[in-house]
């Protein structure tokens, strides 16, 4: 990765190669990542922030309610409405913690 992008040009190619590595890349579902990769890439890389995901009953029905056009596999905006939903509750928190060291 060139040096000369900005911190939030490469936190979103970080985002971008993290789904490439999950997705498939040909055949049926290709650019796409299929259920049990994805079950793969909760347990590898949000495993901090996303607490169940070790647990296949809650990685399925996250993956069910991710899956806009029901084709059983999350497609990149899918993808990014996850990392959306896990930033926003981590945006407010920090609001808040700047909030209260300012007060
Ligand atoms: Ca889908």
């Amino acid at each position: 990765m060139a040096d000369c992008y900005t911190e939030l040009e490469k936190a979103i190619m970080v985002l971008v190669e993290n789904f490439n590595k999950y997705m498939t890349s040909f055949g049926l579902g290709k650019n796409k990542i299929s259920k049990s990769s994805f079950r793969k890439m909760l347990q590898k890389e949000l495993n901090h922030m996303l607490t169940d995901t070790g647990n296949r009953k809650a990685a399925d029905k996250l993956i069910q309610n991710l899956d806009a056009n029901h084709d059983g596999r999350i497609s990149f905006d899918e993808y990014w409405t996850l990392i959306g939903g896990i930033t926003s509750p981590i945006a407010n928190l920090i609001r808040q913690q700047e909030q209260q060291s300012s007060s």
